[in-house]
């Protein structure tokens, strides 16, 4: 049995979902830590991996600073695993992701374990039959196919679909993470 602390990052465009995520996963009561020189949360969860693990994962979020670059590498910083988070709805979310992860992997210095996140599920089914909507909706298969991409550049990815609003996938997706962190020998 180990007990360990794992840093995690959720990145990914403005408003694809990040901080509904974090929240729906941690419950609507919890409060974040706030560090105001780089304008980013995190708090911290525990959970219990399979064979007796204990884990408890704190997860950073940009405060609404996505935009900056200029904050970002400090957030990257230790971290041993991230969500790249983009939204099923907004195909330019889904285009940004490889300039995240090659943000992500220049600061971290290593290619950390990946969990590639297509959010926003609840309203891809309702615009699915929308032809005005077509040309913005990023399928599984595109997100499984970019998954197998990050997977070929040299670190573990997994692929979820996840809603923030109905919470479908959303403990599993973190769960997965902590999964890959252990497996990529996060305890060493
Ligand atoms: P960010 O942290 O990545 O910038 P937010 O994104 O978590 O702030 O979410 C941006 C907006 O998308 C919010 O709406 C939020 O409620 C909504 N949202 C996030 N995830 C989902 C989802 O899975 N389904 C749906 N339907 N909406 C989602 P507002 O209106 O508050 O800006
Ligand atoms: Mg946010």
């Amino acid at each position: 049995m180990v007990t360990a602390l794992f840093k995690v990052v959720l990145m990914g465009d403005g408003s694809v979902g990040k901080t509904s995520l974090r929240l729906t996963y941690m419950g609507e009561g919890f409060r974040a830590n706030y560090m105001i020189t780089i304008g980013a949360d995190f708090a911290v969860k525990r959970m219990e991996l399979a064979g007796g693990h204990n884990v408890s994962i704190q997860i950073w979020d940009l405060a609404g600073q996505d935009h900056f670059k200029s904050v970002r590498s400090t957030f990257y910083r230790g971290s041993q695993g991230a969500l790249a988070v983009y939204s099923t709805v907004e195909r330019s979310s889904f285009d940004n992701i490889k300039n995240w992860l090659e943000e992500c992997w220049k600061n971290t210095g290593k290619k950390i374990p990946i969990v590639l996140i297509g959010n926003k599920i609840d309203l891809r089914d309702q615009f699915i039959d929308n032809p005005a909507m077509k040309s913005m909706i990023v399928t599984t298969e595109e997100g499984q196919a970019l998954s197998d991409y990050i997977a070929k550049q040299g670190t573990t990815s997994s692929f979820m679909e996840t809603s923030a609003k109905t919470g479908v996938n959303v403990e599993a997706a973190f769960l997965e993470l902590a999964i890959k962190i252990l497996e990529a020998g996060g305890l060493a």
